[in-house]
């Protein structure tokens, strides 16, 4: 169903695995959304309210804690660390970080779309003194991930401040933008662990040394969601207009990336020089890359009151929408910028360059207030197509997994980059949609436990293939070797979060917590950091790569903290919605 006409006539009940019976989550068409090419998110809205006025160091704002924020969860009382992580020779987690945070953070009060007008930017509001109680205290396990935060931290201070990634072994560091991504991308995560000294010292480093003016090229979709997105949640959790100036001029700099003839855009852009360009050897751009910058994008016109951007990326979304070369709602990898096409037709993953395309359907839609029927339809379609033409069931246990089509082939591989989508299924459900996609979230978290579980140093490679039928003493994941590397990859831990969000049950905690303690033993380097391994099938040996990645701060850590907290105030997911980097950013009309 690509026919404008057609869609403009649907009702949400033709939305496949959609139910009628939730009015609230499936508002019936509205005219602006029949309209969706004519942006009418910005169209003229009320003004948002004057900001409030904040309490303490702007750039340190803490706010009050809510009433009722612990989580519900199967067990009556919550169970102490067992296993204390190693901390010789580490200094102790001092009290007062817990007292900093106390902090239960809230989105953004004036969260309405975007207007046409450039007018002041809005500011996060405070919570009022009626919402006070006593935080919930942070316990062992989520000491063990401060501790492990720290310990990452101290490395990349002491021998990769201000660079991309710390090298670990080599006490040294690595150049991808030259932006510092990695001190943008653990902002946010230092604000919700409460290590209040280095996030000081951090926002020092933005201000002073943070400069975007520089003839580099840069990845748009990476620093996308790592540096505006990073930027943009921390000016929300931190209200500092720091920022958010920060952001907007990243942003700006991003935007001749959309200047093609398809405006579908490219790759590339020099910040500095504000050209853009495919990669050398194609005109071709990655699907889920012009998919996933949506939600930073449209943001950023809402904080600013430009639509620009807002325009930029929803055109992208309404081209794609309409698109042929789908099967079943299902993407090809690849999208020329010059004629719009999708290219390399006839296969379908769920991992590396179609991933976050589904995902930031789903969030696109919750971001919005769940009226833009366009993104869901296409979710909902698309997850349909999941199931009819990837989905599997392993040998011997029958675990259920995802997996690939080309060209009509089935193959049983599966990247760990596939696991974000119990996350994604189960917030969906969360959300409303069919109860089916818990049940489909609930089968395929296991799946990503196992990929950890049947491994030799309990951590998941890069890659698994799974066996169809069942051999005596077979396993159900078979690793090749070019796929035994891990890079500390968030995307299982980010499902275990919401799926013990959603859930209560306290197994997916003691998963995660088995994840952590592995990587502690595996990947850690004692003179700070830690490091992605090539092989994760020698324990004896993992073969450290002497690299950390970014995302292991931005995301990995603080998907860890928050799975082993309590209170569904850290980051209240009726209210933040997590872009693809784990940076939240506040829902529009929060629920
Ligand atoms: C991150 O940059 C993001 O999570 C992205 O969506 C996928 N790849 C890495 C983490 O694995």
């Amino acid at each position: 169903l690509t026919n404008k006409s057609l869609d403009d006539q649907r009702t949400e009940q033709e939305i496949p695995g959609v139910k009628l019976a939730n009015p609230a989550v499936l508002p019936a068409p509205q005219k602006a959304d029949a309209n969706r090419g004519d942006y009418p998110e910005l169209s003229p809205q009320k003004q948002p309210n004057p900001p409030h006025v904040r309490r303490g160091p702007s750039n340190l704002q803490i706010k009050a804690p809510r009433r009722d924020t612990r989580l519900k969860t199967r067990h009556s009382t919550v169970r102490a660390v067992e296993e204390p992580v190693q901390t010789d020779n580490e200094e102790k987690t001092e009290k007062s970080i817990i007292s900093w945070r106390g902090a239960v953070i809230e989105p953004d009060q004036n969260t309405e779309p975007p207007s046409s007008k450039i007018k002041e930017p809005e500011k996060p509001s405070s919570v009022e003194a009626e919402d006070q109680k006593e935080p919930v205290p942070i316990n062992e396990r989520q000491l063990a991930v401060i501790e492990a935060f720290r310990h990452a931290w101290r490395g990349y201070k002491d021998f990769a401040w201000g660079h991309d990634e710390l090298k670990p072994l080599s006490k040294s560091y690595s150049e991808w933008f030259g932006l510092g991504l990695t001190l943008i991308d653990a902002l946010d995560t230092m604000w919700i662990l409460g290590l209040k000294e280095e996030f000081e010292e951090a926002r020092k480093w933005v201000a002073n040394d943070l400069v975007f003016d520089k003839n580099v090229d840069v990845n748009l979709f990476e620093s996308t969601i790592r540096i505006l997105g990073g930027l943009l949640s921390t000016y929300h959790l931190s209200g500092d207009s720091l920022f958010l100036e920060k952001a907007k001029d990243i942003g700006n700099r991003l935007m001749p990336a959309f200047k093609t003839p398809s405006k579908i855009p490219y790759s590339d852009v020099n910040i500095g020089r504000g050209t853009a360009h495919p990669p050398r050897w194609t005109s071709d751009s990655t699907v889920a890359e012009v998919t996933s910058i949506q939600l930073e994008f449209r943001e950023l016109s809402r904080l600013t009151g430009d639509e620009k951007f807002q325009k930029a990326v929803d055109e992208v979304m309404k081209h794609i929408h309409t698109l042929s070369g789908k099967n079943d709602g299902l993407v090809p990898m690849f999208i020329n910028t010059n004629s719009g096409q999708f290219t390399h037709l006839g296969v379908y993953t769920l991992g590396a360059r179609a991933d976050s395309y589904y995902e930031y359907l789903l969030k696109q839609w919750i971001q919005g207030g769940k009226k833009e029927n366009e993104l869901l339809e296409d979710y909902m379609r698309a997850i349909e197509g999941v199931k009819k033409h990837l989905l599997q069931r392993s040998a011997p246990r029958k675990l259920t997994f995802v997996g690939e089509l080309a060209h009509g082939h089935f193959s049983a591989k599966m990247d760990h980059l596939v696991c974000f989508l119990p996350g994604t299924l189960a917030l969906g459900a969360h959300n409303g949609l069919d109860a089916d996609h818990m049940k489909l979230a609930e089968a395929l978290i296991e799946t990503c436990y196992q990929m950890y579980a049947q491994v030799e140093t309990g951590l998941s490679p890069e890659i698994v293939h799974f066996n169809l039928h069942a051999q005596k003493g077979q396993k159900d994941v078979e690793i090749k070797p070019a796929d035994r590397h891990n890079l500390l990859r968030p995307e299982t831990v980010e499902s275990l979060f919401y799926m013990y969000r959603f859930t209560g049950d306290k197994k997916y905690q003691d998963w995660g917590w088995e994840i952590l303690q592995n990587f502690n033993k595996y990947t850690r380097v004692p003179t700070g950091g830690y490091t992605s391994i090539n092989n994760v099938q020698n324990p004896s040996n993992p073969e450290p790569r002497d690299k950390m990645e970014s995302f292991f701060l931005g995301e990995t850590l603080k998907y860890m903290f928050l799975l082993f907290s309590d209170d569904i105030d850290l980051i209240n997911l009726d209210k933040y919605i997590f872009n693809t980097e784990a940076h939240p950013l506040p829902i529009w009309v929060p629920a």
